[in-house]
């Protein structure tokens, strides 16, 4: 009730009905994969977040029709393309082959380049007359990561006064920097966090994963789950065991 965006309220609307704070990160590289997942855990996900350039067979038909059963799903579609160029070039690369302003409702971008990146990624969606929201990474999952305090600070007080951002990135897999990072960004805008994994303890090539139900008491507002999903034997029983902590982890706070 404290989000200044619609498309946050949107979003706590379906996680409630679903009773899910759960994204699936579909990182998934064929399309017959990607539509297998959504139909597996449609029912137990929030949100979708994709990696468009990573699918091998991608097509705009096929992609377009992945996203109708998005919709159906009645999930937000979040392109986790972490934009990062000035923003004029955002701007233009929301168009191109992938054409993401079209069908995605939500980006991530690291505001390294300045906070005209936001409205680059605004104007993209403008184009074609769409709105969408922008997720700032000001915190990463990944060991070695050079987003430090006085960064991560700096994207905070830059992203709380934009009415593009949607909300933030957070580290889920340390909940007392995640805590910090709550208490710094206040009730108005969301904060979305990877590297959690029912398995805690260190993933692939320096991804961390932290618990999803203390992420959640330690302030996120979903927890983004790749293949804590998509690489289980039961993608549905997995899907459904990350709803049921995220939910108990909401119910606590
Ligand atoms: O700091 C980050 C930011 C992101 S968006 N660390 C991440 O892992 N991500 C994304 O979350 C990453 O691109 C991947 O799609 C997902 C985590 O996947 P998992 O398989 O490790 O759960």
């Amino acid at each position: 009730s404290s989000a200044t965006n619609s498309m946050a309220k949107e979003y706590m609307e379906v996680a409630c009905r679903k009773q899910s704070l759960v994204c699936l990160a579909a990182d998934r590289s064929t399309m017959a994969g990607l539509f297998e997942l959504i139909e597996a855990v449609g029912p137990h996900i929030a949100a979708l977040k994709t990696h468009v350039d990573l699918v091998d067979d991608w097509t705009p038909d096929a992609w377009a029709s992945f996203c109708t059963s998005a919709k159906k799903a009645d999930l937000l579609i979040f392109e986790d393309r972490k934009f990062a160029d000035i923003g004029g070039i955002s701007r233009k690369q929301m168009a191109g082959v992938y054409n993401i302003r079209a069908w995605s409702d939500l980006v991530t971008a690291h505001l390294i380049s300045g906070p005209d990146i936001v409205d680059g990624l605004q104007a993209g969606w403008g184009d074609v007359g769409r709105v969408g929201g922008v997720l700032l990474l000001a915190q990463m999952s990944s060991r070695g990561n050079l987003l430090n305090p006085s960064y991560t600070a700096e994207v905070v007080s830059k992203g709380k006064a934009h009415h593009g951002v949607f909300g933030f990135i957070g580290n889920g897999s340390r909940p007392t920097e995640l805590a910090a990072l709550r208490a710094a960004v206040g009730d108005a805008k969301m904060i979305w966090t990877p590297g959690v994994n029912l398995a805690v303890g260190d993933g692939e090539m320096g991804q961390r994963y932290g618990h999803p139900m203390e992420a959640v008491m330690a302030g996120s507002d979903c927890i983004i789950v790749g293949s804590g999903i998509h690489k289980a034997d039961d993608p549905t029983a997995a899907a459904k065991a990350y709803a049921d902590a995220s939910w108990n982890g909401l119910v606590q706070r």
